[in-house]
């Protein structure tokens, strides 16, 4: 577990989270903190750059990251440690690992948007490059420098697809011609950005194999929420997507909602994903990082709470939506995605319960809690309305001209373009 120094006495050690400036890398910074484990992030701030690229912002207000350091020493009492900087750069990645040494590596700094990876060909590549390339780097710079250390790898669990069998933990049993073995569950991913993440976990997969080292490959489920109980001041908020490219949904439907626009489960809407709060995910990855594997061992979590289809979020959320006055409509957008909108689904997710997960947050208590919060930062959400419908779609080779046709609607009375953001320097 490292030297007896402040952090290191926790299981898990000195955690360094890459894409710390992230929706779930800060809150597991705030986390991990509380939980009194030494932290350190990197970011390269690319996600702010990439969601303005798309004409959107966070509904909830970002400060600059030197501001978000400054109120973690302030409300928390607590130093957050960061390097600015990008993991396709490999030099600076063996540099951190070599000045900070963790004792775990929470790797969260990926492109994450499907929607994102299949505007043009141009994303789609960026995504697996950049991608592909950070993990490899982490790797190789684990192995050059720390490899006792734990790899945490942020996974999906659209890694899987919706295959017509049971959901296993990464691997299944097989018999085939009368043999039998161990093997990874086929992976049948529904983007470039999906696919990165399995070419991800080949790779770290292989790492474990042929170096030791040891890792868990996180297949995250779809998170939803805004808050955690370390988030106990406006400044210490982690950022909120609901444009239809880094919004994800049930978090895009509370907004559609407050919006007073339309759900849209796309298409017959009975796809069902694993969801989970995000309370819940930062109490799984703290688990991960507390319970390290051993040396050459490589486990997969399947990381979420409980599955649902897109209709029955939608429908919760015009129930929850009526009780703060709202009538939101149910629409059935014709589906921009190429998946399977009527399927089986049921995967396994024992792992985590077997090292104590428990559900803290009842699905409907989120829903109210992102409602309570959105209605506050309604303003934000109101001045990027124009992008939450989608336009980019998997048919399209290119969707660049239907994201450009998006126009910001005209300053109504009432209601100024960006009223809360100090700047758009300062927020994301
Ligand atoms: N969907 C709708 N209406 C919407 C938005 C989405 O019906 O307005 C549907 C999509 O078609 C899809 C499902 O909801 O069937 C999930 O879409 P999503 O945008 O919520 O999530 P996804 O694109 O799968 O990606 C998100 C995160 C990603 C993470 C993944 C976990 O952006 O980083 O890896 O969730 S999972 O879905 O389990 O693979």
């Amino acid at each position: 577990m490292g030297r007896p120094r402040h952090g290191r006495s926790v299981p898990g050690g000195k955690v360094l989270i890459t894409g710390i400036d992230g929706y779930s890398g800060w809150p597991l910074a705030l986390h991990l903190l509380a939980r009194g484990h030494e932290v350190v992030g990197i970011d390269s701030f690319v996600t702010r750059k990439r969601v303005r690229e798309v004409g959107s912002w966070s509904a909830t207000p970002i400060p600059s990251f030197a501001r978000r350091r400054e109120a973690v020493r302030e409300l928390l009492g607590k130093e957050l440690g960061f390097h600015r900087g990008d993991l396709e750069n490999y030099d600076f990645v063996r540099d951190v690992l070599s000045t900070e040494r963790p004792d775990t590596i929470v790797h969260l700094a990926e492109q994450r948007s499907a929607p994102y990876s299949m505007i043009d060909v141009r994303h789609a590549v960026d995504t697996q490059v950049e991608n592909l390339t950070g993990t490899l780097h982490l790797l190789y710079a684990m192995r050059e420098v720390v490899p006792e250390a734990h790899l945490v790898k942020m996974g999906t669990m659209g890694e899987y697809g919706t295959p017509n069998v049971d959901i296993p933990e990464g691997f299944f049993d097989i018999e085939y011609r009368g043999r039998k073995d161990r093997m990874p569950f086929p992976r049948q991913a529904g983007s470039w950005y999906h696919w990165s993440k399995v070419f991800d976990s080949g790779d770290v997969m292989f790492a474990t194999r042929i170096w030791n080292l040891k890792a868990t490959d996180v297949m995250q489920g779809v998170i939803y929420g805004v808050r955690t109980p370390e988030i106990t001041d406006d400044r210490l908020l982690t950022r909120f997507d609901f444009d239809e490219t880094w919004g994800t949904a049930l978090n895009r439907f509370i907004a559609q909602a407050v919006l007073g626009l339309p759900l849209t489960p796309y298409g017959k809407g009975e796809q069902r994903r694993g969801f989970i709060a995000l309370e819940d995910s930062m109490q799984s990855m703290r688990l991960a990082v507390e319970h390290p594997p051993a040396p050459g061992e490589y486990r997969v979590f399947n990381q979420f709470d409980a599955a649902y289809s897109v209709n029955e979020l939608a429908a919760l959320t015009a129930r929850v939506a009526s009780e703060f006055g709202l009538r939101p409509t149910i629409d059935h957008p014709p589906n921009p995605r190429t998946e399977a909108e009527e399927h089986y689904y049921q995967p396994i997710h024992e792992h985590l319960y077997a090292l104590g997960y428990r559900r803290t947050r009842e699905l409907e208590e989120v829903v109210r809690e992102i409602f309570r919060d959105l209605r506050r930062f309604r303003r934000r959400l109101e001045a990027r309305r124009h992008v939450v419908l989608p336009a980019v779609r998997w048919s399209s080779a290119d969707s660049r001209p239907a994201l450009a046709a998006r126009a910001p609607p005209p300053p109504t009375a009432g209601v100024p373009p960006a009223p809360d953001a100090p700047s758009e320097r300062t927020t994301a």
